[in-house]
């Protein structure tokens, strides 16, 4: 029953028994001596079990609640692409129709080679959800807040219909923009939260990879028996960084939630914007839903600028703190153009994001350089 900021620092992190060593261990090995032939103290591969990887597994699962269980893998794709083996050809996925571009690409490009089917519907309209079910389908796949247009969806009202048509049909939420700590998936009816753990969840920029959180025990050995089958998990140094990032993930989400509310404000007033796009302001059509289901609203914020996409190079130029780059959720703020970077591989589709618009991850450096940061860009 702690409260999150302590399960945070303490599950799955107990001092070490053999050494005492507060810090959960590096254990940087592939594999484990065995007594005798099948006699092991638990561990005898690093792909299927390491006991720093199961600290970081056993945390993200205390995050979502008791009963929750957690997977980790090598990349957000990896973790992605691991639960979509729980769908076999001839069956269906429902998709919000604005999802990472790496998304859209396994989907699209990918998966679909092998028989999957995928049908991309407005999940902000619940009812598009519902009416997109089919016989066949067998994962309803949200993203929410989305990459990049920020769009929420309830997730607890698609849960409840989807549940309602055929209670089989598994719900996964990809969860990278807000954390654990801003929307909890699972509390809200979801059967799976899924991170790009390379974001908020580390926070620091310096570590990539992924997890499944999920209460279906059931699921879940079918997800472990596939993440060590398939083989795409995540290093002990990696596991190590993520789990250091953790600790902190409630008093960051806090500053970025903080520093972006107060930024998506500052940008509204601005003449060189038409559009701002962020679900702690009032004009955010999923702004009541966001309330609801999230704590904060988190750091991340879309822009449309009136000058379209040479506007938004000339923008992401000009800024000296907010650095051009991919990714997002570290501590420190980027800008990027997402329909020629992140997003570059849903052009020509229908999910299509407008050149003008530039997202921002704000950081939690002090709030007015930030915003001096952005006054200067935009004037430029
Ligand atoms: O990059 P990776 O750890 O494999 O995670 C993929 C991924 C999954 N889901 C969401 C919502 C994401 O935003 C991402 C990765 N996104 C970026 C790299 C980006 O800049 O948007």
């Amino acid at each position: 029953d702690l409260h999150f900021e302590t399960t945070a620092i303490h599950a799955g992190q107990a001092p070490d028994p053999a050494t005492g060593a507060v810090i959960t261990p590096l254990y940087q090995t592939s594999t484990y001596a065995q007594e005798q032939v099948g006699v092991t103290r638990g561990f005898d591969y690093s792909r299927t079990a390491n006991p720093t990887r199961r600290s970081l597994e056993e945390c993200l699962a205390a995050l979502e609640g008791a009963g929750s269980y957690g997977l980790t893998f090598a990349s957000g794709m990896a973790a992605i692409d691991t639960l979509l083996r729980l769908v076999k050809p001839g069956e269906y996925v429902v998709v919000s129709n604005d999802v990472y571009g790496g998304t859209f690409r396994l989907f699209d490009k990918v998966l679909a080679g092998y028989g999957l089917a995928f049908t991309f519907v407005d999940a902000s309209i619940p009812a598009q959800v519902e009416h997109a079910l089919r016989p066949e389908t067998t994962l309803v796949w949200l993203e929410t807040p989305t990459n990049p247009l920020l769009k929420i969806a309830d997730i607890a009202e698609i849960a409840r219909r989807v549940k309602s048509s055929r209670p089989g049909i598994w719900l996964a939420v990809d969860n990278t923009f807000a954390s654990p700590y801003l929307q909890q998936p699972l509390a809200l009816g979801a059967d799976f939260s899924v991170y790009s753990t390379t974001k908020y969840i580390a926070g620091h920029s310096d570590v990539v990879g992924g997890a499944i959180v999920t209460r279906d025990a059931g699921a879940y050995e079918r997800l472990k028996f596939l993440q060590n089958a398939i083989g795409a998990v995540p290093g002990p140094m990696d596991a190590w960084l993520t789990l250091r990032g953790i600790k902190t993930l409630a008093l960051r989400m806090e500053r970025h939630s903080s520093n972006a509310l107060h930024i998506a404000e500052f940008l509204q007033n601005h003449p060189a914007v038409e559009r701002v796009i962020y679900p702690g302001l009032d004009s955010h059509p999923g702004h009541a839903i966001a309330q609801r289901q999230m704590k904060m609203f988190g750091g991340m914020i879309s822009i449309i600028l009136k000058g379209g996409e040479s506007a938004a190079r000339r923008m992401t130029a000009a800024t000296r703190l907010f650095t051009l780059a991919e990714s997002l959720g570290g501590v420190e703020s980027l800008i990027e153009v997402p329909a020629v970077m992140t997003h570059a591989s849903v052009t020509g589709s229908a999910l299509e994001i407008p050149g003008g618009l530039v997202r921002l991850s704000v950081g939690i450096e002090h709030v007015d350089d930030l915003l001096q940061d952005l006054e200067q860009a935009l004037n430029e």
